[in-house]
């Protein structure tokens, strides 16, 4: 790749690393800094971090901690089944916890998920999961398990993995000929409109462009036929492939690679912009949050997530300024967050009446927070598009 650098968000921990006080002193540490590939237009990562190093058995996000989540994929899995042959054969790549997979027959449903604690979980459920990182070998095992796939489906997994020439072409080789591959990530449009840089992170090496998309499935026997703008994840993308020799696109894809051209979405200038916008909001959400602090107020995080370990760590803002963070996962409760080492603690324990501010680390949930939450007297606090008190 022929990348350039155009924006660097400093030394980062590993996102989802939620640790232990004895943790503190051995936590990993990395660069981020994102650049430009002037070959696709890909935005990727300068350095590619260690998957294992994110991905593995103590892995903690869960899908299904949301119920925004559970029904985005209760309504698509719904939906596509129209598409299908009867007696199809779905695989899902990267399954976490299994909010996907648990709207699908078991006997004819299968996974792949490299962490073990949900690999476990999944097998448990009945889904048969593979343990292992998506690439040619696991492929051509489970394309000699069980045969080609009528639909296979990734959400939020594809941007996570460094080598997508890799990633692609195992795709194509267990597709069948009429199957869809059809995977959802955040929007690289959408992310620069809402100036959503916490969607960078060790865990998404890519913010993906349809613009992008379009040239390295292609090089890998793949086109995209259809693409749907969704609202989850703060704006995603949903693309939907099939292999080039039975692709016929519909008018959605030349619709959104003309946005994109409008938009100028290939040009480095674009994301030398949206870097300048980045650097502002540091400045904003420090000063507010610092204004808060000299008044007294009570300020903390509302959800633990990896987004919020790319602004905490970016922008420098530990336990002087957010007291604690509350999250409804089990696995993150009683640890702190990876790099400034934020308590975190259950909702019922830290959002209280006390609380005079909370930072929305789930930005990307705030209809389904606010909703939840309709009697905090509060005010909730976000950087998305720009740094205020809501
Ligand atoms: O791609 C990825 C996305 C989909 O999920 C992963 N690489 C990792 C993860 O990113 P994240 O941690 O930024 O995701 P979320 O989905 O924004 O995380 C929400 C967090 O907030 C969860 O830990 C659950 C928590 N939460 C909560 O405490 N109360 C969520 C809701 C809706 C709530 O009401």
């Amino acid at each position: 790749m022929d990348k350039t650098k155009f924006l660097d968000l400093g030394r980062q921990p590993i996102a989802n690393g939620f640790l232990t006080e004895d943790q503190f002193e051995n936590e990993f540490f990395y660069d981020l800094s994102v650049g430009f590939d002037r070959e696709t237009a890909l935005v990727t990562h300068m350095e590619y971090v260690k998957p294992s190093l994110m991905f593995n058995d103590e892995y903690s996000y869960r899908g299904s901690m949301s119920n925004t989540m559970k029904l985005h994929f209760a309504t698509f899995s719904k939906y596509v089944k129209q598409f299908l042959p009867k007696k199809h054969k779905v695989l899902e790549i990267g399954s976490n916890d299994g909010v996907f997979l648990v709207n699908w027959n078991s006997d004819r449903c299968f996974a792949v998920e490299p962490c073990g604690n949900f690999a476990k979980e999944t097998n448990q459920l009945g889904y048969k999961t593979y343990c292992g990182f998506w690439g040619g070998d696991l492929s051509q095992q489970i394309l000699s398990d069980v045969g080609t796939m009528d639909l296979v489906f990734a959400a939020n997994c594809m941007c996570h993995i460094p080598d997508l020439d890799n990633t692609f072409s195992a795709v194509e080789k267990i597709l069948s000929d009429d199957g869809f591959f059809i995977f959802e990530d955040p929007s690289l449009i959408e992310m620069i409109n809402v100036n959503s840089y916490d969607q960078i992170y060790d865990e998404h090496p890519h913010i993906f462009s349809v613009t992008a998309l379009n040239t390295i499935l292609q090089r890998n026997g793949l086109s995209i036929v259809r693409v749907d703008n969704t609202s989850v994840h703060g704006g995603s993308n949903r693309i939907w492939v099939k292999k080039s020799h039975f692709a016929k696109a519909d008018d959605s894809v030349a619709r959104n690679l003309e946005i994109e051209k409008i938009f100028r979405i290939g040009e480095e200038d674009t994301l030398h912009r949206f870097a300048e916008r980045v650097r502002q909001s540091r400045k904003d959400l420090g000063d507010l949050l610092c204004r808060c602090k000299e008044l007294g107020k009570r300020v903390i995080s509302y959800g633990a997530t990896s987004k919020s370990t790319t602004i905490f760590n970016y922008c420098k803002i530990g336990k002087d300024l957010i007291e604690y963070i509350t999250d409804t996962t089990p696995e993150k409760q009683g640890k702190y967050s990876p790099g400034v080492h934020i308590p975190i603690i259950s909702p019922e324990d830290g959002f209280n009446p006390s609380v005079d501010f909370a930072f929305l680390g789930a930005w990307n949930f705030s209809r389904e927070i606010k909703e939840k939450e309709k009697d905090f007297k509060g005010k909730f606090i976000t950087h998305v598009p720009i740094v205020r008190v809501l």
